[in-house]
């Protein structure tokens, strides 16, 4: 090929050719490339219409493949907007120009209640398996910066996007995250992050903490949402400080478990306030409160918030909820009451259940009040017509909750996880096994000695509460026989304090029994790691893969395996982020033409002509396409 586009480079065919030509004619190596990347994209494409889908989770085709309509806005003349650039108004200014401590005192002086849209992170990360993939981001992102321009921030990145893009959409995250902020200039970014253990499951060593957080800063991110899963303040602290160190606005994060109004309960409004005063102590630009399993009800919110509001008046205060039990507009409202600066948020069509409360429910419950979130509704709507065709066109990952969970005051799921486990009961064939799965949540829970639960110790809890199930084991003979059982590896990680410390101690002597001699940490994780010494891992990674950036080494020292098995993919069927979803998930009708952008200005026009005979010699089939006017052919390997 590269012999090919020299030959008919118009320079050479002209007769201009000179002895440095190649070298100054990079564009050579760009059809080089993009014809080299052509031919992956077709390995794909051939693989899909021979084999099917291999994306990880997905059950059957979209049930919308039509084309996605783009909603126009309109202004109060009924004139149509102009949105071909990004906005530029918006609360990010005042982070880029006055820094976050400016950011936090505006936001405590707006007199109304401000947003955050979570629908490009928690939203699909409940509902959808995190399965959204950048380019469905990227063409609704101009819309989206002007109809939500005074959003306190788009929640876009980290929590489980990250290892997601990786592992399953064969996506880089940093990529998605520059190209949603060339977009989206205007409004705050902000994304999730796990404390000491950045977006991973387990602790890392501080220096790459503070290394992932200062690329994540460069990169696009503004706001970091910082909690603990086991609210130690400790390990809260590592990521407070990567976040002041890196320059961003932190958000200190108490996440709420149990309910505060049962005085029997362990979590009780003196637990939280004493948590709050640590954080306060750390400097925190804004007071998180993470409300993972959608357990505040509304008069604790007012409790909660009002009490906090009152010893602490001017820090700002921003409030999550799931609406798995159907309070969450209630509650988000009686936060706003109760003086908090900023709530969570979802478009209607990725909101309620185990996502966030509705936007516009939110919005229409303030009107009226002075809490108003300074959205226009038209707008807010116009946007959502946008969501609700792509709830369907990702429709293979929905998890079919049929209504609100009552039981989530009992079991306390986080809402990203009570939909993965009704869909991996449902995927085995075990959706009988789904009422004793949640109680023995709730007695695994108990037995750990009532911990907070989110990623990861609800991954603990959940492995737990499904080898009880599995091994038909009651709490009793779980404590009986804790010496001997095989508990999950997770487990024996929380037991071993490599989560960092519960609140109350571990529970002994189920700790001892369990851990049979293993490591007792009672210090956070971190003060027992190795440094990462980055030059080796930049020297390693160029070895391998040649050009490495930070954002590799960081993406590497989160997830190695994971990374590496992302480049391998890429390096076979190259960067597929660019190809419309319904293409993705599923093959094209014989004869139907659709359009790709490589980049820039490179348009592939394909058609898939047909899919040959299986050959009995190889097991192989050759699949037919035609790409620009040229027929193209791709030998694949029938799996089936
Ligand atoms: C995550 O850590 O990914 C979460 O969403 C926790 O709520
Ligand atoms: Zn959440």
């Amino acid at each position: 090929p590269f012999l090919a586009s020299l030959l008919t480079h118009p320079t050479f065919i002209d007769g201009n050719c000179w002895t440095t030509f190649i070298d100054d004619t990079p564009s050579l190596f760009d059809l080089v490339g993009s014809q080299n990347r052509a031919q992956k994209l077709l390995a794909y494409l051939g693989d899909l219409a021979v084999n099917g889908s291999s994306i990880k989770g997905q059950i059957g085709e979209p049930k919308f493949k039509g084309d996605i309509i783009i909603p126009e806005l309109l202004d109060d003349a009924g004139k149509k907007l102009d949105v071909s650039s990004p906005s530029q108004k918006g609360w990010r200014n005042i982070i880029v120009e006055q820094g976050p401590k400016a950011f936090a005192k505006a936001v405590r002086n707006y007199k109304g209640c401000l947003l955050m849209d979570t629908t490009w992170r928690d939203a699909h990360q409940s509902l959808l398996a995190t399965r959204v993939r950048t380019v469905d981001l990227l063409n609704i992102a101009k819309e989206t910066s002007h109809a939500l321009s005074n959003l306190y921030a788009l929640e876009c990145w980290g929590g489980a996007t990250f290892d997601v893009a990786f592992r399953f959409l064969y996506e880089d995250p940093w990529d998605r995250l520059r190209k949603m902020r060339k977009l989206i200039p205007n409004i705050p970014f902000q994304m999730l992050l796990r404390g000491a253990n950045g977006v991973a499951y387990a602790s890392l060593p501080d220096n790459a903490i503070d290394h992932f957080v200062k690329q994540a800063k460069d990169n696009g991110v503004d706001i970091f949402r910082v909690f603990d899963a086991l609210n130690d303040i400790n390990q809260l602290e590592v990521g407070i400080k990567a976040v002041q160190k890196a320059g961003g606005v932190c958000e200190g994060t108490v996440c709420y478990s149990g309910d505060m109004l049962n005085p029997k309960k362990k979590y009780s409004l003196d637990y939280y306030i004493d948590l709050v005063d640590k954080l306060v102590a750390l400097d925190i630009d804004v007071l998180g409160i993470k409300d993972m399993a959608g357990v505040l009800k509304p008069h604790a919110a007012t409790l909660l918030i009002g009490t906090i509001r009152k010893k602490y008046p001017d820090l700002p205060i921003h409030v999550h909820t799931h609406d798995s039990a159907g309070t969450g507009v209630a509650s988000m409202v009686a936060c706003a009451m109760a003086g908090a600066d900023a709530v969570d948020a979802a478009t209607d069509s990725l909101s309620g259940m185990t996502s966030q409360p509705s936007i516009n429910a939110i919005i229409a419950s303030l009107d009226g009040t002075d809490k108003q979130p300074g959205l226009n509704p038209a707008h807010v709507r116009a946007l959502d017509t946008y969501w609700s065709q792509l709830r369907l066109l990702y429709s293979p990952f929905e998890a079919h909750l049929a209504g609100p969970d009552p039981e989530v005051y009992e079991h306390e799921i986080p809402g990203g996880q009570l939909t993965n486990m009704m869909f991996q009961a449902s995927q085995l064939g075990l959706g009988s096994q789904w009422l004793e799965t949640k109680k023995a949540y709730e007695q695994a829970n108990e037995l750990l000695g009532d911990i907070v639960k989110v990623t990861p110790t609800s991954k603990v809890v959940g492995d737990l509460a499904q080898f009880m199930v599995s091994n038909k084991l009651s709490p009793k003979d779980v404590i009986e026989r804790a010496g001997e059982l095989d508990f999950p590896g997770s487990v024996l990680e929380f037991l071993e304090g490599m989560m960092g410390q519960p609140y109350g101690g571990f529970p002994e002597p189920f700790r001892t029994k369990a851990l049979r001699g293993r490591r007792k940490l009672d210090k956070r994780p971190g003060l027992f790691l190795e440094p990462i010494d980055f030059a080796k891992v930049r020297k390693e990674l160029s070895r391998k893969y040649g050009s490495v950036t930070e954002c590799d080494v960081a993406s590497h020292i989160m997830y190695p395996k994971v990374f590496a098995d992302y480049k391998a993919f890429i390096a076979k069927y190259g960067d597929l982020s660019v190809l419309p979803t319904k293409y993705f998930l599923s093959k094209p009708e014989i004869g139907e033409e659709f359009h790709v952008e490589l980049e820039k200005g490179k348009v592939l026009i394909l058609k898939l002509l047909a899919v040959g005979p299986l050959s009995e010699n190889t097991g192989q089939r050759e699949v037919f396409y035609e790409m620009n006017g040229e027929v193209r052919q791709v030998t694949v390997d029938d799996k089936q």
